[in-house]
């Protein structure tokens, strides 16, 4: 059976990273993907993603996305795909939530330039947003989007022209130790390596059975509206991306209109998605679903539930605490390495978990802060359960 350094299961995000990374520093590489390049079956689809520095969810990760950054600058001039939009982003809500609160603190830690705005101040600069007055936001000007397919596409090409066997619509079937590393099984072939690394998205919870992490895999919709007045007040240049808590501790988020006017604005919730498989997700996304969401936004974009224009559905792989999980697999340490459960906020990371995940398969440690990924946190908790 053909043998590899390495073989890289899963072409997503974090997988064509890992085999772009990989690729580079010389290892011979597979990559199994089920379905084809730059697919939307996954978590990878939807035309952007925010990225931001001030990172609400915990200081730990800004070390990380201050090396994301510079790696898309990296792939734009090496490939010359458009990669990364920093228009600048506003989290905002109470002067308590976590959105604000969190983001303060990640600024404040790592000394991060951004601005305090009070509700007054977020309606003068951003007129298309109209906040409460108890409403504050962070801003913070190097906030904005990364393009998730472009992104997708660049670490395919670069791998590809590394040497990277990649083949697509081969989904691995099983993997076994074999003498010092692996053995995988796909229909048409068997492959050995020496080291395996799973990037599996929402099909974790079926391919890492042993690493004794719950997974929760949720339904998410992304919802594209054509703004009453037009796209014009919607472009990066005039209109920022946003996290927006309410009161009620519910966030959506959303980005300037980036496609041309007949594309409009995407927004979605971010966390308030139901329970799914990748097997049984609802693809179709409903009247009601829509109207929640367009009642939602009249109350703080009131602008962007002009006409409905689509939607598209993704998954989100939740861990407990929502932390990712990026390190060598408990019960095979010398051989597999995992990057899982990204929670609905990994996109951003992909490059720089692209270079972690070349470090730990190949000499087993990196020297990026990954502390906070260690599944043996998660041994003994509970799913994170379904949200209403
Ligand atoms: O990671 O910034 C993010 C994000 C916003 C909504 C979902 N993820």
């Amino acid at each position: 059976s053909p043998s590899y350094d390495v073989i890289v299961i899963g072409l997503g995000g974090m997988g064509s990273a890992a085999a772009h990374h990989l690729s580079a520093r010389g290892a011979r590489v597979l990559g199994l993907e089920k379905f084809g390049p730059v697919h939307n079956r996954g978590s990878s689809h939807g035309g952007s993603r925010i990225t931001r520095q001030s990172y609400f969810e915990d200081p730990a990760y800004v070390p990380l996305l201050l090396r994301a950054y510079e790696l898309y600058e990296e792939l734009e001039r090496a490939t010359g795909r458009d990669i990364a939009v920093l228009c600048g982003g506003v989290m905002v809500g109470p002067p308590d939530s976590r959105t604000v609160s969190g983001a303060l603190r990640s600024a404040r830690q790592w000394d991060l330039p951004h601005e305090v705005l009070d509700a007054k101040e977020i309606r003068r600069r951003f007129p298309t947003l109209a906040p409460d007055d108890g409403e504050v936001a962070l801003y913070e000007a190097k906030a904005g989007l990364v393009r998730p397919e472009n992104m997708v596409a660049a670490h395919l090409q670069l791998a590809t022209r590394q040497g990277a066997d990649l083949h697509f619509e081969e989904p691995m079937v099983r993997w076994e130790p074999y003498r010092d590393g692996v053995r995988v099984h796909t229909a048409e072939n068997t492959y050995t390596a020496a080291r395996l690394v799973v990037c599996p998205g929402a099909w974790a919870p079926r391919l890492l059975t042993g690493l004794g992490v719950p997974f929760t895999i949720e339904r998410q919709v992304m919802y594209w509206f054509r703004p009453k007045g037009g796209t014009e007040r919607f472009r990066p240049a005039h209109h920022p991306v946003y996290i927006w808590e309410d009161a009620a501790g519910v966030q959506v988020y959303g980005f300037p209109a980036i496609d041309g006017p007949g594309q409009g604005a995407k927004v979605a919730f971010f966390r308030k998605g139901r329970e799914t498989t990748p097997e049984s997700i609802d693809r179709t996304v409903h009247e009601h679903e829509i109207q929640a969401m367009a009642e939602h936004m009249s109350r703080c974009v009131p602008d962007l539930p002009g006409t409905f224009l689509k939607a598209a559905t993704c998954m989100y792989s939740n861990t407990p605490d929502e932390h990712f999980v990026i390190a060598r697999h408990p019960a095979h340490p010398e051989s597999v390495t995992v990057a899982c459960g990204f929670s609905g906020h990994g996109f951003k990371f992909v490059p720089v978990v692209g270079e972690i995940l070349a470090d730990l398969a190949l000499t087993g440690s990196t020297a990026h802060p990954i502390g906070l990924f260690d599944p043996a946190r998660l041994a003994a908790a509970p799913a994170r359960g379904a949200r209403p």
